[in-house]
């Protein structure tokens, strides 16, 4: 809650280009969340580093980002939207709540299990208490709301319990966040392997429709998307590949899948294939435009992370000065 206010917190990590899954899972969300709550939106490029990143690449996903969260509709005006290393708070309470977290807990983390075994090379300290920086996020803006997608729930539960057994100790310190899921696309799964997650840092760029790809380019990915040998579009086990074009149909026209199998009845995967390519690609063509538009103009992409920065760092500063209080740090101002 802030000034009696329910609070939208949430981020996207510029570690790729960012794909379908973050646009349904979580993004296109966001902004139906600004009419009832204050809502702060994160590019959390401090999170990104926890994998090996190309600085230049870094910098221009951080613009692309911002650009996109503005190009999916988030006004600037109404919706708080900065990047998370410009809030030197996030860290300073990140290190407060892993004195409040346990290895037990990190180890559990499907996301750590995931990402050490594919960057076996580099499992550093960052990628195992990344959930604790990400608790940190959402926490220092007493947030009531996370829109996350499927994969990111665990973290936010992680965070609940940081919050509660901070609060037994330290009580009324920080608002307990509920996860929310959006009713379709929570989680789209890849296109070459559909038991596995569609992911910004696959390195099959077939696998991944990202959310600039051109029309000609998503059709093409849709076309060549692992299905099965059956040929009945029908929502049904086993089907993993057809089950997530359904799914991806689903989320972007609002058909249910009642209604997709009564479209699809006798004709071939080829036809569905080509219909989810083209609502794909459809619903897409606005935000890329108004992305274009929004990357021609560095200068006011700055200035809002400016603001956003300031505003962000104002209610941040409030809720780690008073935990540094009840832990007994002494403050000097
Ligand atoms: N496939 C997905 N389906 C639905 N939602 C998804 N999200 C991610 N992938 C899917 C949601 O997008 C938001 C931002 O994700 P993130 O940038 O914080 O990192 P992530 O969850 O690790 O996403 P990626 O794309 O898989 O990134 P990389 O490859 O860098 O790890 C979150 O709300 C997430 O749930």
């Amino acid at each position: 809650m802030f000034q009696d206010q329910l609070v939208s917190y949430s981020g996207v990590q510029p570690s790729g280009n960012l794909t379908i899954g973050n646009y349904l899972g979580a993004i296109r969300n966001f902004s139906s969340y600004s009419e009832k709550y204050k809502c702060f939106y994160c590019v959390v490029d401090s999170h990104a580093i926890t994998v090996r990143q190309v600085p230049a690449d870094l910098r221009r996903r951080t613009y692309e980002t911002l650009a996109l969260y503005m190009a999916c509709g988030l006004d600037p005006e109404k919706n708080t939207l900065y990047v998370q290393s410009h809030v030197h708070e996030h860290t300073d309470l990140a290190w407060i709540l892993n004195c409040f977290t346990m290895f037990g807990e990190l180890s559990r983390m499907t996301q750590f299990k995931d990402k050490s075994a594919k960057h076996s090379d580099n499992i550093n300290a960052g990628l195992f208490t990344y959930p604790v920086l990400m608790a940190s996020d959402i926490l220092l803006y007493q947030t009531d709301v996370v829109p996350v997608g499927i994969d990111q729930k665990q973290h936010v539960e992680l965070c609940r319990d940081i919050a509660n057994r901070f609060n037994q100790l330290y009580p009324d310190t920080f608002t307990v966040p509920e996860p929310i899921m959006a009713k379709s696309g929570a989680k789209i799964m890849s296109l070459a392997e559909p038991t596995k997650k569609m992911s910004k840092s696959d390195e099959n760029a077939n696998a991944v429709v990202y959310i600039l790809d051109d029309k000609d380019t998503i059709i093409r990915k849709f076309k060549r998307a692992v299905t099965d040998s059956d040929t009945c579009v029908r929502y049904a086990e086993g089907k993993d590949g057809i089950n997530n074009l359904m799914t991806v149909y689903n989320a972007f026209t609002g058909k249910t899948f009642d209604e997709i199998e009564r479209e699809f009845e006798g004709k071939g995967y080829g036809d569905f294939k080509m219909a989810v390519g083209e609502a794909c690609a459809d619903a897409l063509a606005p935000v890329q435009q108004r992305f274009k538009e929004f990357m021609a103009d560095k200068a006011m992409l700055e200035a809002q992370m400016k603001k956003g920065a300031e505003e962000a760092s104002y209610v941040a500063r409030r809720t780690l000065s008073k935990v540094q209080k009840k832990l007994g740090f002494v403050q000097v101002r």
